[in-house]
């Protein structure tokens, strides 16, 4: 089996949702907007696929970078065709970037899974084949009964756990360019309700501002501590080891766990385990180039016996949390009470997380990642 041909459809749906402009997702007016297929197919038409935004896999990174890596090879060598793409990473004037060499490896998993009739979850070792999801909310706004007050949280999150059957829950507050954010004593505030809502028996987690000095930091961890978290992530810039080094001392009753966002892929993730910097590691394709680099971040993580938890949504994400041994949760969302996370988009045939009454995201048996997308509907509706 050789790769043969790789494409990129770009398509047009509908969507609620409106990103501010600091890059934070919120409800909005319905409007249209594009997102992209990735395809790779081989010699004996398996094909494997993934959906991104664009500029993920726009057709310059194609042909530039991704055709002479790939085309003409075994696309189950997954480990070789990522190193060649991550050793060209430094050359390609950063052009190349991690979710690039996501989408491409995503591709890759799920030709595989196809090609051999697995689920990736369990050809990546299939530790669990149900795992159960935190509602991750999305950050605060000011739009009235959305997210905009305290009392929105503790009413939005007694619904998440009391009828939609969440097991836990994090909120992500109010951020730039909502007016007043970010406010230490808001997130406080807003935790509070929510922990006053569910009740002392719920794990809650914060993902607040991303940019509190140590001394706001320190305040919240505190405040959070009373409140029974069980863990916070990202509040202040992540480049700097050794304010996390410096807060992870002093939080006994918290776990703080990171880095998300930095770069580094799992070496990264190796120094923040190494250097104390975190209670539990975090990795998710997306943040760090794919499921290989997640895989290796849980690896290192039971290493040192800690926990990795996942960040973000989708097929891939999920894959990476059933194979593991050392996770708590998936991350569901973001949800918005505005907002219905359950309704597949027009490319989609089901989203890739169904979840039950239980709060349990069940893994498929079906060959592949573990999206189904409409191709018909992609066609038809190209850019
Ligand atoms: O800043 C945001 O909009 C969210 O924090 C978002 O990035 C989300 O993906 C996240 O951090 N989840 O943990
Ligand atoms: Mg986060």
């Amino acid at each position: 089996m050789k790769i043969e041909t790789i494409t990129t459809t770009k398509f047009r749906y509908i969507t609620n949702k409106v990103k501010d402009t600091d890059g934070h997702t919120h409800p909005g007016p319905e409007r249209e907007t594009q997102s992209a297929l990735l395809t790779i197919t081989t010699d004996d038409g398996s094909t494997g696929d993934i959906v991104t935004s664009y500029g993920d896999i726009e057709e310059q990174l194609i042909e530039k970078f991704v055709r002479p890596v790939l085309v003409g090879e075994d696309p189950l060598r997954i480990e070789k065709l990522w190193q060649a793409l991550y050793k060209w990473q430094r050359g390609s004037s950063m052009k190349l970037t991690d979710r690039t060499l996501c989408a491409v490896e995503l591709a890759l998993w799920d030709l595989a899974g196809k090609a051999s009739g697995q689920p990736v979850w369990k050809l990546l070792g299939g530790y669990r084949d149900k795992i159960l999801a935190y509602g991750s909310t999305m950050c605060g706004d000011d739009l009235e009964n959305g997210l905009a007050t305290p009392e929105d949280y503790g009413r939005y999150a007694e619904w998440l756990v009391k009828t939609r059957g969440y097991k836990a829950v994090k909120l992500h507050t109010w951020m730039p360019p909502i007016p007043g954010a970010p406010n230490v004593r808001m997130d406080y505030a807003a935790c509070a309700a929510v922990r006053e809502a569910v009740g002392p028996d719920i794990p809650l987690m914060l993902d607040p501002n991303h940019w509190y000095s140590r001394a706001d930091a320190l305040w919240l961890c505190r405040k959070l501590e009373e409140l029974d978290f069980y863990w916070i992530e990202e509040m202040m810039e992540e480049a700097s080891l050794s304010s996390y080094q410096w807060l992870t001392a002093r939080t006994p009753k918290l776990n703080i766990l990171g880095p998300e966002s930095m770069t580094g892929k799992h070496w990264t993730r190796a120094e923040w385990a190494a250097k104390g910097a975190c209670d539990m590691l975090r990795t998710g394709v997306w943040d760090v180039g794919g499921i290989g680099p997640a895989m290796k971040t849980a690896h290192l993580a039971e290493s040192f016996h800690m926990s990795c938890e996942v960040h973000g949504t989708g097929a891939g994400n999920l894959a990476v949390a059933a194979a593991i041994p050392n996770t708590s949760y998936y991350e569901r969302g973001l949800l918005h009470p505005f907002l219905d996370y359950d309704k597949p988009s027009a490319y989609q045939n089901r989203i890739d997380d169904e979840m039950d009454q239980d709060g349990y995201v069940h893994c498929r048996n079906t060959p592949g990642l573990g999206h189904d997308y409409n191709l018909d509907y992609i066609e038809a509706n190209r850019v």
